[in-house]
């Protein structure tokens, strides 16, 4: 993409309502347009961004055997009525009537729906297990949305729903979502920490918030200072096998968020704990059959009798996570995407826009990237380098290619690592090479 061309409405300033980083920056990069309170467009660069974290979700999903689906955003009434949430939600519940009075809610969470289209075509013992999700927008009226995209009133949700014919199946339903989890956050560059959680207005008794360490985090967590050293993508997962001494391992390790921290109680000693803010970006839960039971979904077993479906639900907040990336990642001068989830891999910078032959080098260099696969923002503009160096530092690509007259010369470029600020000059070929390495 030529950046002469591109969509990206840059601020200067630091806008004054934006008080944390990521809200700032998604701003000032032009990532994001505040509609109403807590309510954004996405840009073409947040989008390429949203739509990045989305298909690491949709992969680890995939893999763990869930299947996708689409479910509307607007919902009847009648659904929440049959589950007894309809009046208990209260005020964070956008309730629409609709021209024939039939009262409809923008769906703050999915639970009754997919009861309604299990419970409607699994009848049977032998058609389970299942696990359906879904990537759809969700409405939350929250008192005070804040933070941007970190804490919206519309905002981007994964959420998966399992269904299983007892208890243990279902334990495995939650510890797949618990290895899938891990392995999201940690191919987007993230250590999430999954701590116990309370279960809130979803309901249940096992629940897991995931939490990403940040000074600007909304909980208070303590962890175990061990977990900052943990790589599980290092670890083979057979999501078929038994996936429990997985799950004990994995919460072994001391993690609380406040409400479930107790200084008194805590084993681990005071040297070896983390306190820290925390971003809960995902959320798992199992609650047995709270749903399954008042809706009637419920499958006949051999014997002919019939049994509640075994439930759980697990969310992951797909727009929550784009400002918690920058969180976790950024300096002085903007943004520092990890490679898995930047807008584009390389910014190609053209330090002179009037000379021939450096027009003529950088764009050979923008085909050939391209046609090594490598997406690439070319800042093909007519503007001094220091504006074209402050833009491509904000913007945060992982790569910068520099392409300047004494290079072009020599048959050189500059490359710059945005995460190290190591700049080098390279032969265009050895250059390339650095850029296609993952
Ligand atoms: N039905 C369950 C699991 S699917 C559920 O709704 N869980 S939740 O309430 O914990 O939300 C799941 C995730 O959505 C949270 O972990 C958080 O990352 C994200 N989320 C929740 N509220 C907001 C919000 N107001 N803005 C942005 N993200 C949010």
């Amino acid at each position: 993409m030529r950046l002469s061309q591109y969509f990206l409405p840059l601020l200067r300033e630091n806008p004054a309502e934006a008080q944390i980083v990521s809200h700032r920056l998604m701003l000032r990069a032009g990532m994001i347009r505040q509609s109403s309170a807590g309510i954004y467009s996405w840009l073409p660069l947040g989008h390429r961004v949203l739509k990045r974290v989305e298909q690491i979700v949709r992969e680890e999903q995939d893999r763990s055997g869930a299947q996708e689906i689409l479910m509307p955003t607007i919902q009847p009434a009648e659904l929440w009525r049959e589950s007894g949430r309809y009046d208990d939600y209260g005020d964070e519940m956008l309730r629409i009537t609709d021209r024939h009075k039939r009262q409809m809610l923008y769906g703050p969470t999915n639970e009754e729906m997919i009861t309604e289209i299990v419970r409607a075509a699994i009848k049977s013992y032998r058609d389970l297990p299942k696990n359906l999700y879904h990537i759809q927008w969700k409405f939350r009226d929250e008192v005070r949305p804040r933070f941007g995209v970190m804490r919206g009133r519309e905002f981007l949700m994964k959420d998966a729903y399992s269904f299983d014919l007892d208890a243990t199946s279902a334990k495995h339903a939650y510890n797949k979502m618990f290895v899938a989890y891990l392995r999201t956050f940690a191919r987007m560059g993230l250590k999430a920490i999954p701590m116990r959680a309370d279960t809130g207005p979803i309901g249940g008794e096992l629940s897991h918030e995931f939490q990403i360490l940040a000074d600007t985090g909304e909980s208070e967590v303590y962890c175990d200072k061990a977990w900052l050293e943990t790589d599980i993508l290092a670890e083979e997962v057979d999501y078929d096998g038994d996936l429990e001494p997985f799950f004990k391992q994995w919460t072994a390790r001391y993690a609380a968020t406040d409400e479930m921290h107790d200084a008194a109680k805590c084993p681990v000693p005071a040297n070896e704990l983390v306190a820290a803010r925390g971003i809960e970006v995902g959320h798992i839960f199992n609650f047995g059959t709270k749903y399954s039971k008042p809706m009637g979904a419920v499958v006949s077993l051999a014997d002919g009798s019939s049994v509640p479906l075994e439930m759980g639900s697990y969310g992951i907040g797909v727009s929550r996570l784009v400002g918690a990336l920058i969180e976790a990642n950024h300096d002085d001068g903007g943004i520092i995407w990890p490679r898995s989830v930047a807008p584009f891999d390389v910014g190609l910078v053209n330090l002179r826009g009037g000379d021939a032959k450096c027009v003529a080098a950088a764009n050979e260099l923008y085909g050939k990237l391209r046609e090594g696969g490598v997406t690439v923002l070319y800042d093909d503009r007519d503007e001094s380098p220091g504006a074209k160096f402050a833009t491509m530092d904000l913007i945060g690509l992982p790569w910068q290619l520099i392409v300047g007259p004494r290079g072009v010369a020599a048959g050189t470029l500059e490359v710059k690592n945005r995460r190290t600020g190591e700049r080098q000059d390279l032969p265009v070929d050895a250059a390339l090479n650095r850029i296609v390495a993952p």
